[in-house]
């Protein structure tokens, strides 16, 4: 079996134009795998914790102390193990770095080089990744979820929801899903422009929430599903993350656009309202991290109706995940490698939401690059759903064109779920 013989490390530059991680692993007999760490903007307090230098070169964001850790002490660790051994070689990252939330080492550090170990362990076996991760089991695109306007951190807080997306209900492919999608993203670019309210894209590749209030974005959005030919509900549907957390702590909600402060029921009132009279198939996060009493209030109100999604609540935690399952919080996953911090507990989390019957979403985070791994872990985990920020910019659109190559190249017709992939019935 093949064996890890070297492993690189070097800074490279994320979408925001700030440093993060790139680690490449050889193995013995020659194979590459390739992992770069993504960054969030909009973070849970639970989940693993990057390693960012501080200081005044570049605002405090330089990786060197994490390229460090790699070199000096990941690396002498992980020479001459089985490539293939994922779950033994991310134990091994675990118990390096020592602490709760992999502060010591980096969160940033462990996930780049886990997911370089998990491609070339893919290389070595000649399999693309997907394949590799399906092992023989039912593998299928995922449904995707895209934005089409970015708020909350990723704009400023020009609008305090984050994201507004759209979901392709009605697709019978992933390749007709984003054909959809283009054609609403266009519109809506149109419809803004006509609003004299065009003014560039946010963090995610989304157009620039120009909005007096944030329902304002609902109906815009609708009124672009419309405008691109689809039935809004029937063909299009609508998935928001609220991110509350970002704006709401201890039961208080600060909504600054609309210049309200609601409780946690008046939160939930405000959106059950905007799901009576919006094609709203999926909320994330709509109460903050700190309020669980408000997510299962929540989800029983929806349960049947809405997907509630987790994430900065359950950070792609498996243990976190069992916990939600038991008091019925949300009735699906989030899934972030790089909350998570390796391959192996992205996949554990994965593996709870199963069992708890919870639908799953692989994810990317607002700070990206083309690097293409998390469409690979949607597909052969078939974890039926994708997350991967808007319809523009490269760092999403290669993920958005790998899902493409994978469709054509490789996937047995009729394995696209579509719809069906959305949780709702918890
Ligand atoms: C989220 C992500 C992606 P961030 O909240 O789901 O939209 O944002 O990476 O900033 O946490
Ligand atoms: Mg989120």
């Amino acid at each position: 079996m093949t064996v890890i013989s070297q492993l690189q490390a070097h800074r490279i530059w994320d979408s925001r134009g700030r440093p993060t991680i790139e680690v490449e692993v050889t193995t013995e007999d020659g194979f590459k795998g390739r992992g770069i760490a993504p960054a969030g903007a909009s973070r849970g307090t639970r989940e693993a914790v990057e390693s960012r230098d501080g200081g005044h070169r570049f605002g405090g964001l330089d990786v060197q102390n994490a390229l460090r850790g790699i070199r000096e002490e990941i690396f002498p660790a992980l020479k001459g193990k089985p490539v293939a051994h994922q779950a033994a070689i991310d134990a091994t990252l675990i118990e390096l770095d020592g602490t709760a939330n992999k502060q010591r080492l980096g969160g940033n550090a462990l996930i780049a080089t886990s997911l370089a170990v998990l491609h070339a362990a893919a290389a070595q076996a000649r399999q693309p990744l997907w394949h590799y991760l399906a092992n023989g089991q039912v593998s299928s695109l995922p449904l995707p979820q895209i934005q089409i306007f970015g708020g909350g951190a990723h704009a400023g807080r020009r609008v305090d929801v984050q994201d507004f997306m759209v979901v392709a209900l009605a697709a019978k492919s992933f390749a007709e899903a984003l054909e959809m999608t283009a054609e609403v993203y266009r519109a809506a670019g149109q419809l803004m422009a006509a609003r004299g309210g065009l003014t560039g894209v946010a963090d995610e590749g989304g157009w620039w929430p120009n909005f007096a209030k944030n329902e304002d974005a609902l109906d815009v959005l609708v009124a672009s599903i419309e405008a691109a030919g689809l039935v809004p509900g029937h063909d299009m549907g609508i998935a928001l993350d609220v991110a509350a957390s970002e704006f709401g702590h201890g039961g208080r909600y600060r909504l600054a656009l609309d210049d309200t402060e609601l409780d946690s029921d008046g939160l939930c009132e405000k959106l059950l309202d905007w799901i009576e009279r919006y094609p709203i198939v999926s909320i994330e996060d709509p109460l903050a991290e700190d309020d669980e009493a408000g997510l299962i209030a929540f989800t029983k109100a929806v349960a049947g109706r809405v997907q509630v999604v987790g994430d900065d609540y359950l950070v792609t935690n498996a243990r976190l995940v069992h916990a939600a399952a038991k008091v019925g919080a949300c009735n699906a996953v989030l899934i972030k490698p790089n909350q998570a911090g390796t391959v192996t507990e992205t996949r554990e989390a994965l593996d709870a939401a199963r069992k708890a019957g919870y639908a799953t979403i692989v994810s990317a985070r607002s700070g990206e690059t083309e690097d293409v791994s998390i469409v690979h872990l949607a597909t052969g985990w078939n974890a039926g759903q994708l997350k991967v920020g808007s319809f523009a910019r490269s760092e999403r659109m290669a993920k958005w064109n790998e899902g493409i190559r994978i469709e054509t190249a490789s996937i047995r017709p009729g394995a696209f779920i579509g719809g069906a992939a959305l949780g709702r019935m918890i």
